[in-house]
């Protein structure tokens, strides 16, 4: 009897924002192999040095599976609407490092998912309002939220359903670690670092960045080094 070939293991990567020797790094320190299943949170471009690096590993390697970040949502609806996208000032430096591969990385883009949604894994950029049917979020939403509009809670401190959550988008000095939820986005593109999480046995591996590559008002101090 043959054994079906199941994924050793699952390896989810957090806010990668065009980090691609960051990513070379973590995917050696957490000892990724095709055997593994590699998820990416999205936000994969912008901000960051090598946008193109990191989407053609993407769009390369077959285990690599991501879903829908706000930057990559924005680039699809500029594309729709036939326009290069100009919205944020890192945008048209993002399209200049995608040189001739723009157009088949956003056409692969526009397959992404916004969630990864499975009986024992929920994957999404950003959030969502637990107390609410998720196939009824809209795409800002769930690649946008970070509070609840209501309460102005984090929207994860509402999440009560056993299967865990895994996210990005808020960046933060440490992931968020909850028993039902993994928050994955520890600013790399700011300076800090890119974190993966590995289930089953849910081990966070990170790697710092190299340098600051981008600047944010709520992401602590530290010196803008040198290009
Ligand atoms: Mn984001």
């Amino acid at each position: 009897m043959r054994h079906k070939r199941v994924p050793r293991r699952t390896v989810v990567i957090g806010d990668i924002h065009g980090c691609s020797a960051e990513l070379r790094e973590l995917l050696r320190a957490a000892r990724v192999g095709r055997e593994d299943r590699v998820i990416c949170v999205g936000d994969l471009i912008c901000k960051g040095p090598d946008s193109r690096g990191v989407l053609e590993w993407a769009m390369r390697a077959p285990n690599v599976e991501c879903v829908l970040g706000n930057h990559e949502l924005r680039f699809l609806n500029c594309r729709r609407r036939g326009v290069l996208p100009d919205v944020k000032p890192y945008d048209m430096e993002t399209v200049r490092q995608l040189g001739e591969l723009y157009e088949p990385a956003m056409r692969v883009i526009a397959g992404w998912p916004l969630t990864i949604d499975e009986p024992d894994l929920l994957v999404v950029h950003a959030g969502f309002d637990p107390r609410r049917a998720l196939a009824r979020q809209s795409d800002v939403m769930l690649t946008g939220l970070r509070r609840l509009k209501d309460t102005g809670e984090p929207w994860y401190e509402r999440y009560e359903d056993e299967r865990l959550a895994v996210f990005g988008h808020w960046a933060a000095p440490k992931p968020v670690v909850r028993r039902n939820a993994v928050g994955l986005d520890t600013g790399c593109v700011y300076g800090g670092a890119l974190t993966a999480l590995i289930l089953p046995e849910r081990r966070l591996v990170g790697v710092p960045a190299r340098r600051v590559y981008a600047r944010k008002d709520s992401w602590p101090a530290r010196e803008l080094e040198a290009a």
